[in-house]
């Protein structure tokens, strides 16, 4: 008898840059326990560990069925003895024993609480977990000092956990265009991150921001916030300058993939009408165009309940808003989208395979010593030596 398992081997390339990737995922249970561990070694200061499991989880995704058994694996790229172990654990048993254990785990727990602040990174929540804190109302009566960003993200944590609908993203595209467009006509707004690539949900808004004429972009970002703060969007806000030009390892080393663009986190205020105007609802539009955050505004307070007060028309959504002049669009485009393994598989491929060094500014050519220019993502492909994806098939 023939093991039908065996007949439908898969074939693969090992860069995620060279495969299709689509939300159409054939093996979520095998995907979601990969990325539960890689999570786990990010959270950990084992980001080799992490990658790897990104990898293999990734390879996972861009099979075009469901894995049944693990002689169906055979020939892949990325899947080390230690990927397989928990895909045939899950195949055999039903679970992983691991992926088990580590949900449970009240370190695992505690790393996904506290990271889960807004302005809370591994190294923090490590230290708060040495201190004994394992919780959010262990955090509060700790007396631990926290940041502006860490306050912002402990007092709208709640909404921050709420995934992001795609209404929402259109919603607060039409307030940074707004913003935008006031403070400098001709700007232009390309929404990035994982709704470029047509998620449905996020866990924030990605924006990146430009104008045709190269040198206008410049100050930008500071005219934008005051305009959206003006108006009482916005809860919180941090941006960073620009420091491209200006950094010792500047354009010498293009490599680098800390950004230098104008950049700016924030929590906006979105009220429950303009997400309602982006959904375009039958209501008729006198009901919808009010504009009702604008009166809550400087409300900085702890949220109204029902009780004092009604329910609140109003959530928080983190926001990303990056500035990048025209000559690096294509550049800052590409690096925005994602999917972040996609980003890495590029720098690797482009590092490893073509001698050249690609960042969200530039894509340098080692053995030609200069940089090569691009004013599309295809372009950059096309340098590259790759097949052009589209960003709905970057999901890796
Ligand atoms: P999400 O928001 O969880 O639904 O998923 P994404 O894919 O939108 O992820 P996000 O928002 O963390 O980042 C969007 C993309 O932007 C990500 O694929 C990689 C890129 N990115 C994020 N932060 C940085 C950064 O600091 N520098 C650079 N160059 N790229 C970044
Ligand atoms: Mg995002």
């Amino acid at each position: 008898q023939i093991d039908e398992a065996e007949v439908m081997a898969f074939s693969v390339p090992s860069y995620a840059c060279l495969r299709r990737t689509t939300l159409d995922n054939h093996n979520p249970i095998l995907t979601d326990a990969l990325s539960l561990l890689a999570e786990n070694a990010e959270l950990s200061d084992e980001d080799g560990r992490g990658v790897a499991f990104r990898r293999a989880a990734a390879v996972l995704k861009a099979l075009p069925e469901t894995v049944t058994a693990v002689t169906q694996l055979r020939g892949l790229p990325c899947l080390g003895g230690h990927s397989l172990r928990v895909i045939r654990d899950i195949l055999e048993n039903g679970a992983s024993s691991e992926v088990e254990f580590t949900k449970q785990s009240e370190r695992f727990k505690a790393l996904k609480v506290l990271t889960g602040i807004f302005g809370v990174g591994a190294k923090t929540a490590e230290r708060w977990i040495r201190d004994g804190i394992h919780s959010l109302h262990q955090l509060q009566e700790s007396g631990q000092t926290l940041n502006r960003a860490q306050r912002a993200g402990l007092e709208h944590y709640d909404d921050l956990k709420q995934p992001v609908t795609k209404a929402e993203a259109d919603a607060i595209g039409e307030i940074v265009e707004k913003a935008v467009v006031s403070v400098l006509p001709g700007a232009q707004i390309t929404l990035i991150g994982g709704f470029r690539r047509g998620k449905l949900t996020g866990h924030d808004v990605d924006f990146l921001i430009t104008h045709p004429e190269e040198g206008r972009e410049v100050g930008l970002m500071p005219k934008v916030v005051s305009w959206l703060e003006s108006q009482g969007f916005l809860l919180y806000q941090k941006t960073t300058r620009n420091s491209y030009l200006e950094a010792k390892d500047g354009p010498a080393r293009p490599a680098s993939n800390i950004d230098r663009f104008e950049r700016c986190f924030s929590i906006f205020k979105l009220a429950d009408e303009e997400k309602r105007g982006a959904e375009e609802t039958e209501n008729p539009p006198e009901d919808r165009c009010r504009l009702a955050a604008h009166s809550q505004a400087t409300d900085e307070g702890p949220q109204p309940t029902e009780a004092a007060g009604g329910p609140r028309r109003w959530r928080a959504v983190r926001v990303d808003l990056v500035v990048s002049p025209i000559s690096q669009f294509a550049f800052a485009l590409l690096g925005w989208t994602g999917s972040k393994l996609f980003e890495r598989e590029l720098r690797r491929w482009a590092g490893h395979e073509k001698a050249m060094s690609l960042s969200s500014h530039a894509l340098y050519d080692n053995k030609q010593g200069r940089y090569l220019r691009a004013t599309s993502e295809e372009e950059i492909f096309t340098h590259l030596g790759l097949e052009y994806i589209p960003p709905s098939e970057r999901n890796a």
